[in-house]
């Protein structure tokens, strides 16, 4: 054969890594480096290793066994290898625990963590997302008994000891919408609730507790009247008959995670607080979560373009490697500026979640504003970028054994669950109607006050300033403001990225490093401002 094109290699994500390293080298304490940056080597050298066997194993999927040859029922799923590592990997690297340790750092570490092994771990993140939110929703319960018999399972060093807890909300009359539920807690004679209905997407059915919606039998309709419930789902080593899993999902992406329909059979339940207003005592969880996806969804954005960008070393075209083409290089230089902002906004919201679980009240409201700001935008420029990474592949971005076509599969996913684009820019309005604006406003004054690039900051500014008109020109009325939902989340995301290149820029120059001030004038230069002026008149005419 005349000629054989190498394939790309995978950088080490920590030894190789810019932006993590600069993030904390700026934000963390020297003395709290050692063990983070052990933990971050080994996540680093797995995710290498898992690449490795990604492109030399034929892919495989999970596989439910619903019956064993002699007619018993035992619902037995069998796990790729990632997953079966799973338990043992992150509880020895303390992922989850982490997380729950005191003080401001503790998020920020935990999402370092998270950020390396997340595409080598086949989206064994996605339950250990939701047994964070779990623990975090049960600990705002205060429920003590709860407290005492679950956190120590869900944060556990040991994997023997370790438990997967799901979230189980979604029923097929109502994805984004739980107040159809219809699942329904009913009350024993001995005093037990135990749940009957069925739940249309669980994506932590191997896991050993979970946290459902249910409606107190005889509770009224909508919403309010939901209440949340604490389920386990194993009696020894055996799942409980309760439980059935009915089929594993066929999905597009994500295929190592095995998505179930599962129906609750009288599964016993214990309510976590009160017999309603399930959906406020569970949002601690959501939020949590959607803090994974955008951690999760930059971790994607980072592995598309390291292998992008490693390929256009080795690709050589018309007389030249890709990247000194002019157009190639400027295509995956625009890639690396957004994905830089994307970065900064992810890694600050975790910080911030730190920060407020720690006591900084004043920041709370900020928080309630970028989470859902930072998983809508994180999770549609992930499917963005990792499209952008594949076309740079040219024909072999599209076949399977390279190991690409899967980042892009997968990265569909994040926009989707954990509540859609337009459910998270409803949800930014409600955090909007309080002190979400001008919260973000004063973090922007701040993010910027050490900045030195004048032009950059007064973009950023006036994209603020043009968010502000647009929601006083729009505010009074409902419909114009959720039509424009989208854009105006897309802005203010958009704003706050840019300040915080600016606050990492600046600490960069001081430095002598110029690089982080490109990654700024690059992204202000994509712009900043996304408004939408909604015209209903319009909208109509185009759906006719
Ligand atoms: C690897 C990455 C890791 C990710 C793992 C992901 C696993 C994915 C599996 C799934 O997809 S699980 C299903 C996810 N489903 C959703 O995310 C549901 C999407 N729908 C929403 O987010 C709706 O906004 C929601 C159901 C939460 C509420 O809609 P409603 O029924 O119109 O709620 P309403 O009446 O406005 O709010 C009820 C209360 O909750 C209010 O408080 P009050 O009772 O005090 O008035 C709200 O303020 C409060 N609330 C709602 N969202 C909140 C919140 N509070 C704080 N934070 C929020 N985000």
């Amino acid at each position: 054969m005349a000629f054989l094109q190498e394939g790309p290699q995978l950088a080490h994500p920590w030894h190789d890594e810019r932006l993590l390293h600069a993030l904390l080298d700026r934000t963390l304490p020297a003395s709290r480096r050692a063990v983070l940056d052990a933990d971050l080597a080994a996540l680093g050298d797995y995710a290498q290793m898992a690449w490795q066997r990604v492109t030399e194993t034929t892919r495989r999927k999970p596989v439910l066994t619903r019956w064993d040859a002699w007619g018993r029922r035992v619902d037995r799923i069998e796990l790729t290898a990632a997953w079966q590592e799973g338990p043992h990997l992150t509880t020895r690297h303390a992922v989850l625990a982490a997380g729950h340790a005191p003080g401001e750092y503790a998020r920020l570490e935990e999402f370092a963590r998270v950020y390396l092994y997340h595409v080598a771990s086949e989206f064994y993140t996605c339950p250990l997302a939701m047994t964070d939110g779990a623990a975090t929703a049960i600990k705002a319960s205060g429920n003590a008994a709860l407290i005492e018999r679950a956190l120590p399972h869900f944060l556990s060093r040991d994997p023997a000891q370790f438990w997967l807890s799901g979230q189980w909300m979604t029923e097929n009359i109502g994805g984004s919408d739980v107040s159809h539920t219809e699942t329904v807690a009913r009350r024993d004679g001995d005093g037990q609730w135990r749940l009957h209905g069925r739940k249309w997407f669980s994506s932590a059915v191997v896991g050993e507790a979970a946290l459902a919606l249910a409606r107190p039998e005889g509770a009224s309709e909508g919403n309010a009247a939901l209440a949340l419930f604490y389920v386990e789902t194993m009696d020894g080593d055996r799942r409980k008959p309760e439980l059935i899993i009915d089929r594993l999902k066929d999905k597009l992406g994500t295929q190592e995670l095995p998505t179930a329909e599962i129906h609750l059979d009288g599964l016993p339940a214990w309510p976590v607080g009160e017999l309603a207003h399930g959906v406020r005592q569970v949002a601690p969880m959501l939020n949590v979560t959607r803090t994974w996806n955008a951690v999760c969804a930059v971790a994607s954005m980072a592995r598309a373009i390291s292998l992008a960008r490693d390929y256009a070393t080795r690709r050589q075209a018309f007389g030249r490697p890709l990247i000194e083409q002019p157009l190639h290089a400027q295509t995956l230089a625009d890639m690396q500026a957004e994905f830089e902002g994307a970065f900064a906004l992810a890694f600050e919201v975790a910080h911030l979640l730190g920060r407020v679980e720690n006591g900084a009240a004043h920041e709370a409201a900020l928080l309630r504003l970028l989470t859902p700001l930072v998983k809508l935008w994180t999770g549609k420029l992930a499917v963005k970028l990792c499209s952008e990474a594949l076309e740079s592949f040219g024909g072999a971005g599209y076949i399977e054994d390279t190991g690409l076509p899967q980042l892009l599969r997968d990265a569909q996913v994040y926009p989707i669950w954990e509540g859609t684009t337009n459910v998270l820019s409803l949800d930014s309005l409600r955090a909007l109607a309080g002190e979400g604006f001008a919260a973000l406003r004063m973090a922007v004054d701040d993010w910027l006050a050490d900045g030195d690039d004048a032009a950059a900051a007064a973009a950023i500014t006036g994209a603020l300033d043009a968010a502000a008109a647009y929601l006083d020109r729009h505010g009074a009325d409902r419909a114009s403001l959720e039509a424009g939902a989208r854009g105006l989340a897309f802005t203010l995301a958009r704003c706050a990225a840019a300040a915080l290149l600016a606050r990492q820029a600046a600490w960069s120059a001081r430095r002598g490093e110029r690089r982080p001030g490109a990654a700024l004038r690059r992204f202000v230069g994509h712009g900043l401002d996304r408004l939408m002026v909604p015209d209903a008149e319009d909208t109509g005419l185009l759906l006719e």
